[in-house]
């Protein structure tokens, strides 16, 4: 099973939208999510698919009643948001020292991208502190830069989620 996770409005939603597949236009407005969104994405080819479970960032707090068979976790941060993104980092790392989440797979995915006044990706490292939560991480952390609204990273994330390589620690916890 994969999670989607990440604070509040960081655009978890509206890229696992892009990532299903489904039409983003102006009229695709994502509400708060206040719950748990599932969202079935396909590979490449359009074989195969996967279930990924897009539980809201209000729902932080109860997110480690989710934890059981997890095998990845797609980290949602809004570079856009200055204010957040140190809050992503220190919510991040109540993810990595969870006995649960030990070995997991981790994509921290700096999103919104396509805005001009975003931080630029080692700026939004540097505040989120990863040199020092990749040094005590157990789990496989890669980065991403992705954009809901344009697409930009989208294609390189479900590569990532279908990975061969990875894929097998993902559906042998399912
Ligand atoms: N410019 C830009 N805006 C985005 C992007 N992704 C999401 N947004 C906007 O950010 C807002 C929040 O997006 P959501 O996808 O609902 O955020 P979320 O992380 O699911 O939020 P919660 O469900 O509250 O945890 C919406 O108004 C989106 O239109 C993006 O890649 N670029
Ligand atoms: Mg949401």
């Amino acid at each position: 099973m994969c999670l989607c996770l990440g604070p509040i409005k960081s655009g978890k939603t509206f890229l696992m939208k892009r990532l299903q597949g489904d039409v983003i236009d102006d009229a695709v407005n994502t509400v708060p999510t206040n719950g748990i969104n599932h969202f079935t994405i396909k590979d490449s080819t359009g074989k195969f698919d996967t279930i990924v479970r897009d539980i809201g960032g209000s729902m932080a707090p109860i997110w480690k009643h989710y934890f059981d068979r997890v095998g990845k976790i797609i980290y949602v941060v809004d570079a856009s948001n200055l204010c957040q993104i140190s809050a992503a980092g220190v919510l991040l790392y109540s993810l990595l020292v969870e006995p649960r989440l030990r070995a997991i797979k981790i994509a921290l995915t700096l999103n919104k991208m396509d805005l001009s006044y975003r931080q630029m990706r080692n700026e939004a490292l540097l505040i989120l502190q990863y040199s020092r939560l990749q040094k005590e991480a157990t789990q496989t952390l890669t980065i991403f830069e992705t954009s809901g609204m344009t697409g930009e990273g989208v294609e390189k994330l479900r590569n990532w989620l279908f990975d061969p390589a990875t894929l097998k620690s993902a559906t042998a916890n399912k």
